[in-house]
């Protein structure tokens, strides 16, 4: 009889670790990426999430997390305590149901509003099946209870080590290093930003992040005022044209769905782009979805009915939603019992019932604000007037460039030397700073898949005309760039869906049309030279992004030494590299003279140099230009605004804050 029931319980035993035999054999699954840092930083919020539950829940105010300087992080709270007791089904705790079992934990809470167990996460156990050992301790029913496990599995049962009147739990794990092979340090900056984002939403909660290691730092984020103080932050580099930002609040009952609830907060600034992030029970959504569909066509609504209302567009007809949005930074948070999402990764809230509710709850709520706040709305209103006075003259500017044929192929430019082939997949188009190197390059390329596109001086700097784009359609370097690529311009609005029949202006850069598969900035390898890489790269940016998120743009890398012994000669395409071939040249002769020519510009190579070392596909090297986050409020984009854009301020401390990763600075 004892026999049968061991067998029985391994039997049961055997089944919950094949469940997390998964999670070790498909990591990306369950965690996100294993070698991008991704999974490895999610099984930190996965386990801050379980702490989340129990603040929403009403049982903790709190969440510390430590990173330890063995490679381990410890997450703890004061909640109530992972349950301790047996486990009718299983004959174990239910501290070890929850830690070996997946999707374990909806059964033991069913309180709605969650964003662990069923509704976000893996939950616990796929963070213990990644870790090279994992320890709990929970302080509940009067004892400290504590059990260790190892790649998931528990190393002995859940024991009461000692006494507590509190309660609360707290996890430590050290990450599977067989597991996360590249990335295996936790990212203080990517932690401390994902942590910040959760006291934001949760107002009242405070969470602590403490570095252990060396140089460590500590940071605390407890924000009374919720998601109006992320809203703050977001605008923290711009000037707002209110002072505190509209914070909005209602919910809706909705039949076989339950109550939802809608939190939003916005403040409009002088900026020209918009940030708007959506959060659905505290989980991100990057791609928007329902609530964000509902919080655009509210807003477009209610600005235009206010407006219309009060008589205050003058020579506007109505404003569009890219007019109302224009400098807006705003936080939607949802809680819904049970939201639908398009992928496992949470990017895209799908539940269709979510766009009426924020609808209903900003229309009301917006509009009540405008009626009490006369002097906001019209500073808003003005705004969002002048934003569609630019939209009309930026797309008579590009109707212009089009009817002369630059938008739709009508003739190539007469500074391109074109490549003899038609084919995209072997074109390549060189972007080359000035005539003379221009010169040398059409007469080194290879003619046949090979285009040369001389630009003469610095072209505009778009960062600074985006809030007015007629003179960038307008100018002449940007205008030869767009009829050589072949591809139209402008980058398409995120939500913008090719399939739809739209209006025939909507006309945006096309990837698809690309002429030439390989965009290639060519510049001198001097300050100059990068300076004008930077504002060919903010155009391309600002206005052909789709082409650099394709993989289509690089950078040609020329080299910056040309080192001669007698008639042998070798090229350094760094400081370290020509010391190297300097003392290969002398391997034989410690006394050797050797020729070092030092290449300022392009235009000093003749053209079989600059073959050789730039353009040969063979021989060359070209630096692919790549981004980690292609929107228009992302870090990249970010960081164009502060490079390229009109606060030297901000330019300025970004340098000095920078200035030591220069290696290469030739005035
Ligand atoms: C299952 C049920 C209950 C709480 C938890 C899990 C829980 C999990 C974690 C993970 C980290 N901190 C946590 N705190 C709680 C509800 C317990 C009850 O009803 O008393």
């Amino acid at each position: 009889m004892t026999d049968s029931i061991e067998q029985k319980y391994d039997a049961d035993a055997i089944q919950v670790l094949e469940g997390l035999e998964a999670v070790r054999k498909h990591p990306g699954m369950y965690l996100g990426d294993p070698h991008d840092g991704s999974a490895l930083h999610h099984c930190v919020t996965e386990v801050v999430d379980n702490s989340v539950d129990e603040h929403l829940a009403g049982y903790t105010d709190s969440v510390a997390v430590t990173i330890h300087d063995d490679g381990s992080i410890t997450i703890s709270d004061h909640g109530r305590g992972i349950p301790v007791g047996n486990h009718s089904d299983y004959d174990i705790s239910a501290t070890e149901v929850i830690m070996t079992k997946l999707h374990a934990g909806g059964k033991f809470d069913d309180s709605s509003y969650k964003v662990s167990g069923g509704l976000h996460g893996v939950g616990v156990s796929a963070v213990n099946a990644v870790s090279e050992w994992l320890e709990v301790r929970i302080n509940r029913e009067g004892h400290v209870w504590e059990q260790t496990y190892a790649l998931g599995e528990p190393q002995g049962r859940l024991e009461a080590t000692g006494k507590s009147d509190e309660t609360g739990t707290s996890i430590t794990f050290k990450p599977d290093l067989t597991i996360f092979s590249t990335i295996t340090d936790f990212d203080y900056d990517t932690l401390n930003t994902v942590l910040q984002h959760r006291a934001f939403l949760n107002a009242g909660l405070l969470i602590t992040l403490v570095d252990e290691r060396e140089g460590g730092r500590s940071d605390e984020h407890l924000y009374d005022g919720g998601i109006s103080e992320f809203v703050k932050q977001l605008n923290e580099r711009r000037n707002p044209i209110h002072n505190e930002p509209i914070f909005i609040k209602g919910s809706v009952e909705v039949e076989e769905v339950g109550e939802i609830f809608v939190e939003v907060s916005m403040q409009w600034s002088d900026a020209y782009n918009e940030s708007i992030l959506c959060f659905t029970n505290i989980i991100r959504n990057r791609d928007g979805g329902s609530h964000l569909s509902g919080l655009r066509s509210a807003l477009t609504g209610t600005m235009n009915r206010y407006a219309k209302s009060r008589n205050l567009l003058k020579d506007v007809d109505k404003l569009s939603g890219d007019d109302v949005r224009e400098g807006i930074a705003t936080v939607i948070s949802v809680k819904h019992p049970n939201p639908m999402f398009s992928s496992q990764t949470k990017d895209r809230l799908v539940s269709s019932e979510v766009q009426g509710v924020v609808e209903k709850v900003i229309n009301e709520k917006l509009g009540e604000f405008l009626e009490e706040n006369p002097q906001i709305a019209k500073l808003i209103i003005d705004k969002g007037a002048l934003a569609s006075k630019a939209r009309a003259a930026a797309r008579k500017a590009r109707e212009l460039t089009r009817r002369k044929g630059v938008l739709e192929g009508g003739g190539l430019p007469g500074k391109l030397a074109d490549c003899q082939s038609r084919d995209p997949a072997e074109c390549e188009i060189y972007i080359v700073e000035g005539d003379s190197a221009g010169g040398s390059a059409k007469t080194g390329r290879d003619r046949r898949t090979q285009a040369i596109l001389p630009l003469r001086g610095k072209i505009l700097n778009v960062e600074r005309e985006l809030k007015n784009q007629a003179r960038v359609y307008q100018n002449q370097e940007i205008q030869t760039m767009i009829k050589a690529f072949g591809a139209g311009v402008g980058n398409p609005p995120a939500d913008f869906d090719p399939e739809a029949e739209g209006d025939s202006d909507d006309v945006f850069f096309n990837v698809e049309k690309l002429r030439y598969g390989k965009i290639i900035i060519m510049t001198d390898a001097d300050v100059d030279g990068a300076h004008i890489r930077t504002l060919i790269l903010t155009f391309i940016w600002r206005f052909m992004r789709p082409a650099i998120e394709n993989g289509n743009v690089f950078i040609a890398q020329p080299p910056l030494f040309q080192l001669s012994r007698g008639r042998k000669s070798r090229y350094a395409f760094s400081d370290e590299e020509r010391d190297t071939i300097i003392a290969e040249l002398r391997a034989d002769n410690e006394n050797v003279k050797i020729g070092i020519q030092r290449y300022k510009g392009l235009g000093e190579m003749n053209p079989e140099q600059l073959w050789e070392t730039t353009m040969d596909p063979e021989t060359r090297t070209l630096l692919k230009v790549t981004a980690t986050d292609f929107t228009d409020d992302g870090v990249t984009s970010n960081l164009f605004m502060t490079l390229m854009g009109e606060d030297v301020a901000e330019r300025r401390s970004f340098i000095e804050r920078h200035a030591a990763q220069v290696t290469n600075l030739d005035v």
